[in-house]
């Protein structure tokens, strides 16, 4: 009698252990479901923050974005079984802007306000449709 429970205690012992064991290799082996990643862009103004980050909320799997207009660098937290960084970067190019090393489709550049893109020297006057604050 005694042995037996022995046995049995022992047994439920062993199988804590393997299930454990089995958790902590599932937990190490899985990929990270979310990452944040930051790009480099070509934004200019307000016009163009509201741009990409409209851009961001249209692309599935990103679940986060936010554009340091100082820096022109947009942080993106994405699902990583939903979309890669380099389909980020695409999404970006596709309405204009570089990213990273992707450089901004020329078409979707052209029909950028003139001081939306990059390079053109324009400054961003309130007025032109852009959401300026006053004086600014
Ligand atoms: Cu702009």
């Amino acid at each position: 009698m005694k042995t037996s429970l022995q046995k049995f205690t022992a047994c439920i012992l062993l199988l804590l252990f393997a299930a454990v064991t089995a958790n902590a290799q599932v937990a190490e082996t899985k990929p990270a479901k979310r990452e944040t990643i930051q790009i480099k862009t070509s934004a200019e103004c307000d016009m163009c923050k509201d741009r990409l980050l409209k851009e961001m909320g249209n692309t599935a799997g990103v679940k986060k974005a936010e554009l340091d207009l100082g820096t022109r660098v947009l942080t993106v937290t994405y699902a990583t079984k939903k979309v890669s960084a380099d389909q980020i970067r695409q999404a970006i190019a596709k309405i204009g802007y570089d990213a990273d090393d992707v450089k901004a489709n020329n078409k979707a550049f052209k029909k950028l306000p003139d001081c939306c893109q990059k390079g053109s020297g324009v400054d961003c006057k309130p007025g032109d449709g852009h959401k300026h604050e006053e004086g600014k």
